[in-house]
């Protein structure tokens, strides 16, 4: 802090922290679904809280291009596998547009920049005999293109746990990485840094089979037909999709202007793809002699109406019905509703209409869209429309201001442990207390009498200023309807320094005491207009 023409001002141009957050890189054998907008959402908020308090962020999305079922599903439509591949990156790329997701960069593995990286580091791997050429057979899940050990296909009765499928006994002459010999770095690393591998659960999951001994993995495969990245001077062996993936997280920030990003802050996965990316992938990046990612969080599934989502069943969340969902609610209902009520820890979460509804009635029209309804209503009817000055004291059970020092802090915590949930309930917390405070002090009822004008202006002060830091509070999930109520509340500032400056000062702007009374405070249409299914 310093001081300036007597006024206390913080310092702005402090080096921000970087946050540098990622999705898994999606499959483009089909359309996205409620599972890729899911976790696209989730580091969409985590981005944006982030870039609210001021950070240096980067967040990453792509899809993962050189799976043989790319290649089929191309091959079933008479097209070629690129052509498959475009087709559907761009509509992931439109879908994510469409729904106003704000990452920084979209990586695709059939691009140059990747693919040539790629073979920088496999070069590097072979270099330093990390990767080694050797036979393999084992039992094969075609539909996940994955191995599967012994001992788990004897569990799974020699079928995908996936799709139900056979699995195939496949031999092959591939290349392997060395997993065996960084099995004890990376039990150690997860065991000294407790937030490496997240939830708790799945964490638990890992090292535990950590522990059962790791080893060497083949990286290659023979017989891609040229889709994928061919392994350096060796043209019959393509680089196993997996691993040609895994890497995007790397190639895309490996460059001189994006290098200091790395290591990734944050790497959302599924807890069907844990394993890669908890194990696999830090090893790799151990060999490759890279810093480890500070977390990979593995959420759960979310399930729809009380089923497993699958194609035979017919019951994906799929783009119709996300589209849906945003017409007949708003974009900001549907992230309200993923953030909320999603998979975030380790159960999994069912997408049901219902209730879908009484979320969106309880928690938006009924609690955030009434509150700031009742409090720019009476600032328009008792004072003109413009913001009361803070008159004298009226008693109340608790302070504002320290309940909004509470959230923010709160808040701010709970970011930096991806618990998303509490950090939206303790932004509504302020909400729920100002309603508590109308209930309590009754301004409606006091603005009969003029002369308890001036107590009714504390009041809708307070409630304005509570509102103000909630509403900042709530930016990430609610942006768009946030940004409105910061248009009624004169606080467009807010607005233009995240578009501008790409980033915000949350913990100067949640300062409690900011609104200027006399600023002008307008009502608008309802926030969040109650549903009825009728
Ligand atoms: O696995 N609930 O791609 P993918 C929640 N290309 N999230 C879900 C979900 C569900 N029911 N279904 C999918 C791949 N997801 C690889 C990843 S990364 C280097 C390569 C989300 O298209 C979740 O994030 O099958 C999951 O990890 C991802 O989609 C899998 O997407």
């Amino acid at each position: 802090m310093g001081t300036k023409s007597g006024y206390t001002y913080w310092i702005m141009d402090k080096e921000p922290r970087k946050f540098y957050v990622t999705t898994p890189i999606y499959y483009v054998n089909d359309r996205p679904h409620i599972g890729h907008v899911y976790t696209t959402t989730l580091a969409d908020v985590l981005a944006r809280y982030h870039r609210l308090r001021g950070d240096d962020v980067f967040f990453l999305t792509g899809t993962d291009e050189h799976a043989a079922k790319v290649a089929d599903a191309a091959a079933e439509r008479g097209l070629t596998a690129l052509q498959w591949a475009d087709q559907n990156a761009g509509e992931f790329q439109q879908t994510f547009t469409r729904l106003q997701l704000s990452h920084d960069d979209f990586i695709r593995t059939s691009e140059d920049r990747h693919k040539q990286r790629v073979v920088a580091y496999i070069q590097q791997l072979l270099d330093s005999g990390d990767v080694y050429q050797g036979e393999y057979e084992g039992w094969y899940d075609a539909g996940q293109e994955e191995y599967v050990p012994e001992n788990k296909a004897q569990e799974y009765e020699f079928k995908s746990p996936v799709n139900g499928k056979a699995l195939v006994r496949r031999a092959e002459n591939n290349y392997f990485f060395r997993l065996s010999k960084y099995q004890d770095a990376l039990q150690q690393h997860i065991e000294a840094n407790p937030n490496f591998v997240e939830p708790d659960a799945r964490r638990n999951e890992v090292l535990g089979r950590i522990r059962e001994g790791l080893a060497d993995v083949p990286i290659s495969r023979t017989g891609a037909e040229g889709w994928g990245i061919a392994m350096p001077n060796d043209p019959d062996h393509t680089i196993y999709v997996w691993i040609d993936a895994l890497f995007n997280y790397l190639t895309t920030v490996d460059t001189d202007e994006r290098i200091q990003y790395w290591p990734a802050d944050v790497q959302l996965v599924a807890k069907d793809i844990l394993w890669f990316h908890a194990v696999i992938w830090p090893c790799m990046l151990m060999a490759l002699g890279r810093p480890l990612p500070g977390r990979v969080y593995a959420h759960s599934y979310w399930i729809s109406e009380g089923q497993k989502m699958s194609k035979s069943l017919g019951n994906f969340i799929d783009l119709e019905r996300i589209d849906q969902y945003v017409s007949d609610f708003g974009l900001d209902a549907l992230r309200y509703f993923l953030i909320t009520q999603g998979p975030l820890g380790s159960t999994d979460s069912d997408f049901a209409h219902a209730k879908y509804i009484d979320v969106y009635n309880a928690d938006l029209a009924n609690t955030l869209g009434n509150c700031a309804a009742r409090g720019t209503n009476m600032i328009v009817r008792y004072f003109d429309g413009k913001l009361p000055e803070r008159g004298p004291s009226v008693p109340a059970s608790r302070s504002h201001a320290s309940t909004a020092d509470e959230a923010v802090a709160t808040v701010l915590g709970a970011i930096d442990r991806v618990n998303l949930t509490q950090a939206v309930d303790a932004a509504l917390g302020i909400v729920r207390s100002i309603d508590l405070y109308i209930e309590q002090t009754q301004p409606f009822r006091l603005a009969k009498d003029p002369e308890q004008l001036p107590q009714v202006g504390t009041i809708l002060y307070n409630c304005a200023e509570a509102l103000r830091i909630a509403s900042l509070l709530l930016w990430p999930v609610l942006p768009d309807r946030m940004q409105q109520l910061w248009d009624r509340l004169g606080c467009t500032s807010y607005t233009q320094a995240l578009e501008n400056a790409g980033r915000g000062d949350l913990t100067r702007w949640a300062t409690w005491g900011q609104l200027q009374p006399g600023t002008p405070v307008s009502k608008g249409d309802p926030l969040f207009p109650r549903y009825d299914e009728s």
